[in-house]
């Protein structure tokens, strides 16, 4: 199964980056986490986005806080799918981030989750390989089964608790 890259801007990003880890951890996805960043290190950004198909990676999720160019600048160098997750690192609470990783010009674009959204940038980068890995596939539909089976039963308990006049 080709790898996901975890690529944070800055070891502070580190406790966001942690939450998409368990997700992949969960599927037992292969994952390898890297801080490059794309204005304090962007040689070491260009390079390894340039090789990351090389080197297995089948999707890359760019994890930046405030002026966060991380994404694209990882996008404009590989033709891999990237994800970008803004982080809120900043006292304008990540819309800064989200802004700058979403607004992708025409031609590059970076699937933008929400400030802090790394779960569901995992779970895309699954849903991404499972396209060519039916065991995964698989896999997914079953969390999602069973995420749907959750809210259900949630939703019967709340039903019960409130609404007893009506079931009367
Ligand atoms: C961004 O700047 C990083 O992704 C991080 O979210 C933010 C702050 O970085 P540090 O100053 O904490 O290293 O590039």
């Amino acid at each position: 199964m080709k790898k996901v890259a975890l690529i944070m801007g800055s070891d502070s990003d580190l406790p966001v980056v942690e939450k998409a880890v368990q997700v992949l951890r969960q599927f037992n996805v292969p994952f390898e986490a890297h801080v490059y960043s794309a204005h304090r290190t962007p040689d070491a950004c260009a390079e390894f986005s340039r090789t990351a198909s090389a080197c297995g990676f089948g999707v890359i999720i760019a994890f930046a806080g405030k002026a966060a160019h991380l994404a694209g600048a990882i996008a404009a160098n590989t033709i891999l799918p990237v994800i970008g997750v803004p982080v809120k690192s900043s006292n304008l609470d990540g819309i800064d981030a989200l802004l700058s990783t979403v607004q992708m010009p025409t031609g590059m674009p970076v699937a933008t989750v929400a400030i802090d959204g790394a779960a569901n940038a995992a779970l895309l980068s699954i849903q991404i390989l499972a396209l060519s890995e039916p065991a995964l596939a698989e896999n997914f539909a079953a969390y999602r089964r069973n995420a749907t089976q959750k809210v259900l039963e949630k939703n019967t308990q709340i039903e019960k608790q409130y609404n007893a006049t009506i079931q009367e």
